[in-house]
């Protein structure tokens, strides 16, 4: 084994503290204030609420997790033979980088970069990654991929994957889905291209648990979003006063999740108010469920002519390898 490894980290567009304080200020209270109040699901993920999710990912109702990784585990030699080896596989929100580890032996990337929006995130994972696949150069970059994609020029432009698995396009309208997906596209060549998980429509009776699961989980992620407002924005959310609501809406084929005051009651910040009735609620996120057809339409849009699909026995979740 190479002794003299060196992984590289970047981190892009860091602002300063007082500029990211001021203009998460304004996105905040703008949100609270509007007359359906809304958080940015974005807010989930502080250190508790990303556990949350890891424990979520877990439970028997939420199927996207073990159906995605048995479609990996099952299509891995067909994805390899479709995406070919050498390629520059760039993982978006890679987090603890195992789905990606996972299709190393099968894909052999020539490089690979974990993006993530703190390279700090990445960082152990990739250390420790580096040991295990000496022979794959490996860079971490820290960036906000859903508003801008220009990558760092040590990312190679040969071969460039795109990886994003976890059917975290779902978190995005299909207008923001499709800008996303075609900075994708905008950022490789034609030799390039994208390997994507994506939750497909099904039944409400599947669907619903799979966001209000018995043990609580869901709920308690998402109104772990209260705790961190709290810290953030100094605001008073009282967390016993709110519950969790999630709902499938078939018809814009999208799970909706919202908290609900228990009671009338007020919520204060920085000098401003926002008063709640008894049954009214906070949007905190959707997650879109597409069919085959419709996500393919989605990827042509963005400029990704050709795909390729894997599904499980069910149908009730895909992945695509889609190429310019
Ligand atoms: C991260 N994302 C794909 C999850 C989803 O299924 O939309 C977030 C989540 N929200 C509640 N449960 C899981």
């Amino acid at each position: 084994m190479r002794d003299d490894l060196q992984t590289r980290f970047i981190q892009l567009y860091r602002e300063d503290a007082d500029e990211l304080n001021t203009r998460l200020h304004i996105e905040l209270s703008n949100s609270l204030l509007s007359p359906q109040a809304s958080l940015s699901p974005k807010y989930f993920y502080d250190t508790l609420g990303s556990r949350l999710f890891q424990a979520i990912c877990a439970l028997p109702e939420y199927y996207p997790t073990r159906t995605e990784a048995a479609i990996f585990t099952q299509y891995r030699q067909q994805m390899a033979e479709s995406i070919g080896t050498g390629s520059t596989m760039i993982d978006l929100g890679a987090g603890d980088c195992a789905k990606a580890a996972s299709l190393f032996g099968a894909l052999r990337p020539e490089q690979y970069v974990p993006v993530d929006i703190s390279v700090d995130f990445v960082r152990g994972a990739v250390e420790s990654l580096q040991h295990t696949y000496p022979q794959i150069d490996m860079l971490g970059v820290g960036m906000d991929f859903s508003a801008r994609l220009d990558l760092p020029d040590e990312v190679r432009r040969e071969k460039r994957l795109f990886f994003y698995p976890g059917s975290s396009i779902g978190n995005f309208t299909l207008r923001e889905a499709i800008a996303l997906l075609r900075r994708m596209r905008l950022s490789c060549d034609d030799d390039g291209g994208l390997l994507i998980g994506v939750d497909l429509v099904k039944d409400k009776n599947i669907l619903e648990p799979a966001y209000d699961d018995a043990l609580g989980l869901t709920a308690a992620f998402n109104l772990n979003i209260l705790n961190n407002i709290n810290r953030l924005l100094g605001s008073d959310f009282e967390l016993k006063d709110w519950q969790h609501k999630a709902f499938y809406h078939p018809d814009k084929q999208r799970i909706e999740m919202y908290l609900e005051a228990r009671r009338d009651l007020a919520v204060r910040w920085q000098g401003k108010q926002r008063d709640f009735v008894r049954g009214e609620r906070i949007h905190t996120e959707n997650s879109y469920k597409y069919t085959p057809e419709s996500f393919i339409g989605a990827l042509n849009e963005a400029g990704f002519a050709r795909t390729r699909m894997w599904t499980d026995e069910q149908g009730w979740f895909a992945v695509f390898h889609a190429t310019p």
